[in-house]
């Protein structure tokens, strides 16, 4: 499988997208780290190597991540939207990511071509369609995704749990184990009302896309974690998946019917065709609006995608799949994925912090403080490749210091100042092949090195292999001494400072993918102008006689202590707070918790004998798994038994329940909990410290007896 060995040497184009940020917050170092800065430190080696190739990217601007934050924002998802998708852009252009095209996928162009992807599945009669029930508010005329409805809590009794989740004893239910289920909408109560959703039939593809992942494994240049995780989905046996929601955020269904009223496609549907949509307006803008199909319609075609490891099953699996069916049949065939360098993550300051704690490095606030350069580098040397890795603010005051400024910068400056005081700022000597070739095998092998890096997607490799070039250069300098040499043996001076301008200019080539801006900067003081490429920087460039710019300038400023320590002060503070938040809610939750409620309204006595209270004993009982609160009680009524789920397990073993005699309430209609089917509800008081006390009687016979 050669072909896939020295992918670049056979196909005719490359196409690079980037994992789409969803448009709900503002990005931080964690996206950078996994794609941005890889993918945009690949590409540039790319376009330096003269390739032809594209980035793509944009926003991911559907979902409920998007209308959840809206709502909380309290703002529609329409400006919710226009707000970050301005500031992703905004904030990527400052980082220096040199995208092709960066679009979003509110935009028609995009909601073209998802529908039409759609409605090509739905004539060759791809999709499968099911009929589920669903809460539907009758008022609002809307089926409610369950966050949209809240209800008592079948296991805490806490009165406003979410369809979802149970705020106060943290179960995950389902909407319809809610007691008394309520529309947050309408506020009236919503009725199971059938509803149908389309499903793509990702098991019909198990076989070929296990070929697939097969033959790119083969080709010996995936990720061993890709082709893992990849693997253990096919594993597990591939499945319909819904495509369709009810909401109305998204792109619309294109189907006229009365059962598409109301839906929209999936946001991880549409999400990745926002690759192919992004390509088609790219194409419009450089004024060849069919140039995208070069890159989708052809086998010449190596398609990338940078993600984070938790997008692997989207693009390994689901978004080839996708493209085989609309292959299917047609003779236009879209390229599947070469490739996918998904990055495992990147932690800061030690794990210790989480975005819902609180902490998150986020792009736009960094980049007021420090140049773009600074962190490109810094996380192009701790990217995580294989394993997870560390961010923490005093490696990349170390890194800045010692390696940009002491190594690259103070190189750079040293070698031009010395060529502009004393040679009148013009290159002193020529730098022969045989000067160069003096520089050592080791050199060169670097520069060797630095390719197969950036071929296997070794960014982190990389970036370090091409500052060793720098500590070459640096000690070169160090070395020959030409401030020693100037006035002894002048020449000898001259030819030290031409080689290390020439070695200015391969630094300000091999860095230019991880530090465009510095790389810029080199070449303002060399008066380079013209178009560069890679291979420019294997041999020298610069002759005798050129003239520098007259520019000298330090690349990068050290960074102080201070400036460190106020940013651990800050991570101190907000853990401090997080530890106080924490610790109120114990307190919290030992101080008394239930007042004594006041009384509900009048019933008759009809009303009460409807209720079938009676005793019951427990036989057995056991803990449920996952489910902390929970204890599944077999318990005997009379000549019956049954089972019947209780949220006391963090006030009885499941031991101590045995042998109780209970009061039951035992015409309750059964619900299901956790997947269980609960056939009854025990009685028990809560006290005052909030303990749960099981309503127990003494004495003999009494089991199955009616309480009255
Ligand atoms: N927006 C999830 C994420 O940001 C999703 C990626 C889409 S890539 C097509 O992690
Ligand atoms: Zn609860």
């Amino acid at each position: 499988m050669q072909r896939h060995r020295m992918p670049s040497k056979k196909f005719k184009r490359t196409l690079v997208t980037t994992a789409l940020p969803y448009a709900n917050g503002a990005l931080h170092l964690g996206h950078c780290a996994g794609t941005f800065i890889p993918a945009d430190i690949f590409v540039r080696y790319k376009r330096l190597c003269r390739e032809e190739i594209i980035h793509i990217g944009g926003s991911d601007e559907h979902g409920a991540a998007i209308t959840i934050a809206a709502e909380k924002a309290g703002i529609s998802p329409q400006s919710l939207v226009d707000k970050y998708h301005q500031m992703h852009k905004d904030a990527l252009q400052k980082l220096g990511i040199a995208f092709d095209h960066f679009s979003r996928t509110s935009n028609p162009i995009h909601h073209q071509t998802t529908q039409e992807f759609f409605l090509d599945m739905e004539r060759k009669g791809i999709f499968v369609k099911k009929v589920e029930k669903q809460f539907y508010d009758e008022e609002a005329k809307m089926f409610l995704a369950d966050r949209y409805i809240v209800g008592t809590c079948p296991v805490c009794a806490h009165p406003e749990a979410n369809g979802d989740q149970c705020e106060n004893c943290g179960t995950y239910l389902s909407p319809t184990e809610l007691i008394n289920p309520k529309s947050k909408i309408s506020g009236k109560t919503p009725v199971l009302k059938e509803t149908l959703h389309w499903y793509f039939p990702l098991g019909r593809y198990q076989k070929a896309l296990e070929e697939f992942i097969n033959e790119r494994e083969a080709s010996g240049t995936w990720r061993q974690n890709v082709i893992n995780y990849a693997r253990s989905w096919l594993k597990e046996g591939l499945g319909d998946r819904a495509i369709t929601r009810d909401l109305d955020w998204g792109v619309k269904l294109p189907l006229e019917t009365e059962e598409a009223k109301g839906k929209v496609i999936y946001v991880w549907y549409d999400a990745v065709l926002g690759y192919i949509s992004a390509t088609k307006e790219w194409a419009q803008k450089i004024g060849q609006p069919e140039k995208w199909r070069e890159y989708w319609l052809s086998e010449d075609t190596r398609l990338i995608h940078f993600i984070g490891k938790d997008n692997v099953v989207f693009h390994a699996l689901m978004f080839p799949a996708m493209l085989m069916a609309k292959n299917d049949g047609s003779t236009e065939k879209y390229v599947l994925v070469d490739n996918i360098p998904a990055s495992e993550f990147m932690n800061i300051e030690g794990k210790k912090f989480s975005k819902s704690r609180g902490y998150a490095v986020y792009l736009h606030e960094f980049l007021e403080k420090f140049p773009a350069d600074t962190l490109r580098y810094a996380i192009a040397v701790n990217y995580p490749e294989t394993h997870d890795t560390e961010f923490s603010w005093k490696d990349f005051q170390n890194r800045t210091n010692g390696e940009l400024a002491d190594t690259l910068g103070n190189f750079v400056k040293r070698a031009v100042d010395f060529c502009n005081t004393r040679f009148g700022g013009s290159v002193p000597a020529e730098c022969t092949l045989e000067d160069w070739q003096a520089l050592g095998k080791e050199f060169h092998e670097l520069l060797q090195k630095i390719d197969e890096a950036y071929e296997g997607f070794h960014i982190r490799d990389a970036a370090f292999l091409t500052m060793e070039v720098a500590r070459h250069a640096n000690r070169y300098l160090t070395e020959t001494a030409p401030w020693k040499t100037y006035k002894e043996d002048p020449a000898k001076a001259a030819k030290s400072i031409a080689i290390s301008l020439n070695l200015c200019f391969t630094l300000g080539v091999l860095f230019e993918p991880i530090l465009p801006h510095t790389s810029r900067k080199i070449f303002d003081m060399l008066d380079i102008n013209s178009p560069i490429c890679w291979h420019d920087a294997k041999t020298p460039y610069l002759k005798a006689g050129h003239r520098l710019s007259g520019k000298s300038e330090i690349l990068f400023r050290k960074i102080e202590d201070r400036e460190i320590e106020a940013e651990l002060k800050k991570i101190d503070e907000l853990v401090k707070a997080a530890e106080a938040s924490e610790a109120k809610k114990q307190a919290d939750a030992q101080k008394p918790k239930s007042e004594i409620a006041p009384l509900k309204p009048q019933i008759t006595i009809e009303d009460f004998e409807k209720i079938d209270l009676r005793v019951g004993t427990v036989l057995a009982s056991e803990r449920v798994p996952k489910a902390d609160k929970l204890l599944k009680l077999r318990v005997k009524l009379g000549e019956e038994e049954r089972t019947i789920l209780s949220g006391i397990a963090e006030h009885y073993t499941p031991e101590e329940m045995v042998g109780k005699n209970i009061v039951v309430v035992a015409n309750l209609a059964p619900r299901k909990i956790r997947g269980i089917e609960s056939y009854g509800m025990l009685l028990a008081v809560e006290d005052a410290q909030g303990k749960l006390n099981v309503v127990e009687l003494h004495g003999e016979g009494l089991n199955g007896r009616a309480v009255k």
